[in-house]
């Protein structure tokens, strides 16, 4: 690093914040959805990144499939931490300073802050800023061990300010929801070794991870004839029509879920049912009937494949509790 980049980590941090330990804020560069669109629109395979689903919209559709009884990862999960905590906080150990990938839901933080024993610090880093500090800020009223908060780009390794939570603390950290499985297994080992980094020596992480399974059961939850997750999926045109001003019929798309194998995944689209064009900023963008912009993947773990992954990082797995049917798995990591 060199000496520049170092004072600009120091601008950075705040300690306190208000009400929290420290915000530490590494500006992530704004993504640019227009810019990322045109991209997207001229290239082959038209691709766009998932993170332009979740505006407010997207993110009360991901609410909702979250309760959707097809939908399991997230139930499943809960039933995991629920039916183990014991175990869990027995092999996590005890004041535990939690890093978390993703600021989660306050109900999600609580689970598992409840089932730790004494943790001694809960820092959530995510690259939106507003709904970061707004989450922190009312979880950090109602606990009374510091929070603190990162807004970042959470593939990056960051340099926490250990100062702020004490010297000394044990990370753990924690990547639930199976949102690993949204980047590709390369990206997964490189965010997974970056955050052994992050975390350093002595750390544990605790993961979540959807299992590889039979087709049905990913179709049914990944494309449910409530037609959830096909409006969260078509909300990214929904977007470029009513944010950019984007010339489109969205008539003329539907939501396409395709599983796909070795490794295996869902790949999820937007296919033309017909000849249509989007125009964007005068640019015009033609659509053949069937064309496609994928806007999202995830993939599917077995244990043995997380740890043949696992093995080109710091980390080895100590621990995994899954579902009586297997289809979903919690993982505790470890590395010296
Ligand atoms: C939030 C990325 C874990 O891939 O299961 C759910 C997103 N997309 N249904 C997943 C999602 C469609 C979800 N992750």
């Amino acid at each position: 690093m060199t000496s520049n980049a170092q004072a600009s980590v120091k601008d950075a941090l705040t300690a306190p914040y208000g009400d929290l330990a420290f915000l530490l804020d590494l500006d992530p560069p704004m993504s640019d959805f227009r810019r990322d669109a045109h991209a997207a629109l001229a290239a082959r395979p038209r691709r766009i990144s998932p993170m332009y689903l979740y505006d407010e919209r997207g993110s009360q559709l991901f609410g909702e499939i979250t309760r959707l009884p097809s939908y399991y990862p997230t139930q499943t999960e809960r039933g995991i931490l629920d039916a183990n905590a014991r175990d869990i906080a027995e092999a996590v150990g005890p004041r535990r300073a939690v890093f978390e990938y993703g600021a989660g839901s306050p109900e999600k933080i609580d689970r598992l802050m409840s089932l730790l024993k004494a943790p001694s610090a809960y820092v959530a880093m995510d690259i939106s800023r507003d709904y970061l500090l707004a989450g922190m800020r009312d979880y950090a009223a109602r606990v009374d061990f510091p929070v603190g908060a990162v807004c970042a780009d959470f593939t990056q390794p960051v340099d926490l300010p250990k100062d702020a939570i004490g010297p000394d603390a044990d990370w753990l950290g924690f990547f639930p929801g199976s949102t690993i499985g949204n980047v590709t297994r390369d990206a997964a080992a490189d965010l997974l070794s970056n955050a052994a980094r992050t975390l350093g020596p002595g750390a544990a992480f605790l993961i979540g991870l959807d299992l590889e399974k039979d087709a049905e059961t990913l179709l049914r939850a990944y494309d449910e004839p409530e037609g959830v997750t096909a409006e969260f999926i078509l909300n990214v045109l929904r977007r470029l029509r009513d944010e950019l001003r984007a010339d489109l019929d969205l008539s003329a798309f539907r939501y396409l879920a395709e599983i796909e194998d070795t490794p295996q995944r869902v790949e999820m689209s937007v296919a033309a049912t017909r000849r249509t064009e989007i125009s964007l900023d005068g640019e015009r963008y033609a659509f053949a009937e069937g064309d496609r912009l994928h806007v999202s993947r995830s993939h599917k773990y077995s244990l043995q494949r997380f740890d043949a992954l696992l093995a080109r990082t710091p980390w080895r797995r100590a621990a995994a509790w899954t579902d009586a049917d297997s289809r979903y798995a919690v993982c505790l990591l470890k590395h010296d």
